[in-house]
């Protein structure tokens, strides 16, 4: 209990968050209002209590299936404005200093969503936040595994006027049946502008696509890959390269990669020495957010002061932040 009390009052930062992920009903509904979305507000029969029931998931298809409806609500970049804001608030209330921020650059393209719209929202609110609350942040455009490879590397294309406030990219979405090498040339392209590469692999998805993105996409850091525990050369290789997992336990609990918290490998993780870090993911739909992730853990995954420790000092390790500017929080 004093190990939970502390880990929700120490500075930390957040490197797995899908900002269209925390989305809460009540926000949703209103912009649904703003935007007379009368067809996705009559499937929940104008009430906020209907959405909030409707967040439940069989596994990551079911939960990705809601997730893309309810995108129709962010249209303007004041709505990605007020959720992004929103978002950075509750950061603050749980003693995040620095944000690691995903977006879902190609499927708001797709439904017609210019990428500025989206990209001048968010940053207002980060600028915002680094200006009031003195937030650090990156901000980093997630590749959606289920769209065509061709729509990926335009959109990379697409980011030359943003790059200023982009400092990376990464893949997510439908992980069958879409391995990520289909996306090496996007991420290929996205390297040769400087760009930093993570992908999410290993979440329901077999340890080789976690292989695969390390080999075919570079990346630098693996989104969930718990999946690895299924392969004991690969968890060699990341314990001696210590390249960082980023792992959400309400996230797998919700999308039923595990049946219970106390059987969630996070623990074995980090007492195997491999730089594993606590994030929510899609807080507004799981459950809880980063604060909620550490208290739930320490009580049933078994968590002892050492493995709350080293998910602190890796949620900076595992960072995009620079050395000096770690010296601001270490
Ligand atoms: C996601 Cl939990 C998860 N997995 C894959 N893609 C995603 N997009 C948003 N949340
Ligand atoms: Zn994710």
């Amino acid at each position: 209990q004093f190990l939970g009390f502390l880990a929700t009052r120490v500075p930390k930062t957040e490197l797995h968050l899908h900002i269209e992920g925390t989305l809460e009903p009540e926000l949703a509904f209103q912009l649904a209002k703003k935007h007379d979305l009368h067809g996705l507000l009559s499937k929940y029969q104008y009430s906020v209590e209907r959405i909030q029931e409707s967040y439940q998931f069989e596994d990551l298809q079911s939960f990705l299936d809601l997730y893309y409806d309810f995108m129709q609500v962010l249209q303007d970049s004041e709505d990605f404005f007020r959720l992004t804001l929103t978002y950075l608030e509750r950061a603050r209330s749980q003693n995040i200093c620095h944000v690691e921020i995903f977006f879902d650059g190609p499927f708001h393209v797709k439904r017609g969503i210019a990428l500025s719209t989206v990209i001048d929202g968010i940053r207002a609110a980060l600028e915002y936040g680094e200006t009031h609350w003195r937030f650090t942040w990156r901000l980093i455009m997630c590749l959606q595994r289920e769209l065509s490879p061709t729509d990926a590397l335009q959109c990379v294309r697409e980011l030359a006027p943003f790059r200023p406030w982009l400092h990376g990219i990464g893949l997510d979405g439908a992980e069958f049946p879409n391995p990520p090498d289909r996306f090496s040339a996007a991420f290929e392209l996205a390297r040769s502008m400087g760009l930093r590469c993570v992908a999410h692999a290993g979440e329901e998805g077999p340890p080789e696509y976690i292989r695969m993105a390390l080999d075919s996409l570079q990346v630098e850091r693996i989104d969930h890959g718990v999946q690895v525990t299924k392969d004991p050369t690969l968890l060699e290789l990341l314990r001696a390269t210590q390249i960082p997992l980023t792992v959400c336990p309400l996230s797998n609990l919700r999308l039923h990669v595990v049946d219970s918290l106390s059987e969630h490998p996070l623990r074995q993780l980090l007492d195997d020495g491999l730089c594993v870090t606590l994030n929510s993911d899609d807080p507004a739909y799981f459950g809880g957010y980063l604060n909620e992730n550490f208290t739930v853990m320490i009580r049933e995954n078994g968590l002892r002061c050492a493995h709350v420790a080293a998910l602190l000092q890796n949620s900076f390790v595992a960072s995009f932040l620079d050395t000096d500017e770690c010296q601001r929080y270490l």
